[in-house]
């Protein structure tokens, strides 16, 4: 698929799915894109699960949601892997929509620096080499801490959010395979 063409699909895709964030002058916001050779079912199998994000996510150990059911509002306690810069986070789950496929987040506590993160995920079915694809568009905002700069904040969450997009293209491609 030509890059303009998908530039063009995630343009489209980000103003109609969620992907809008009302920016805080303190804030910084970002949306990446990752494409996997995997039917979208199988990616929003993993995706959707609220309760197991340690399915694709490397930088979590275990998460424990609260109350039985998963529903808008829930919350889970999630534990991080050692060696990272904090060792849990408390988060909401503020969307899950299983036709459009879109999933938001919200991390509101926990022994780390991200204060008001929020995420949106959304999943679109495309054809990659012939083949039952899925376009996955991943946006969010977050306060820049204090004593950091926009460009710090952004770099540092840009590359965990790729991590995460990059695991879940492998756990995808690798049940696909
Ligand atoms: O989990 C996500 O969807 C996104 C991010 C940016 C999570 C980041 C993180 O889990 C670490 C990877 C541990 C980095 C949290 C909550 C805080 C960090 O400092």
């Amino acid at each position: 698929m030509k890059a303009v063409e998908t530039e063009n699909m995630v343009s489209e895709y980000v103003k109609r799915h969620h992907h809008r964030h009302e920016l805080e002058e303190n804030q910084c916001s970002s949306t990446l894109v990752k494409h996997i050779k995997a039917p979208l079912d199988l990616v929003w199998s993993i995706v959707r699960s609220f309760d197991q994000p340690q399915m694709y996510k490397p930088f979590i150990s275990r998460c424990v949601v609260k109350g039985e059911l998963i529903k808008i509002g829930s919350e889970r306690e999630v534990d991080l892997k050692s060696g990272l810069p904090a060792t849990k986070s408390t988060e909401i789950l503020e969307f899950l929509d299983d036709d459009e496929h879109v999933l938001s987040i919200r991390i509101v506590g926990g022994d780390h620096r991200l204060k008001n993160y929020s995420s949106i995920i959304s999943l679109h079915p495309e054809i990659i080499e012939g083949r039952a694809g899925t376009l996955v568009i991943e946006s969010f905002v977050v306060d820049v801490p204090q004593g950091n700069t926009k460009e710090e904040t952004y770099f540092f969450v840009e590359v965990l959010v790729q991590c995460n997009l990059k695991s879940l293209a492998d756990v995808s491609e690798r049940l696909e395979a």
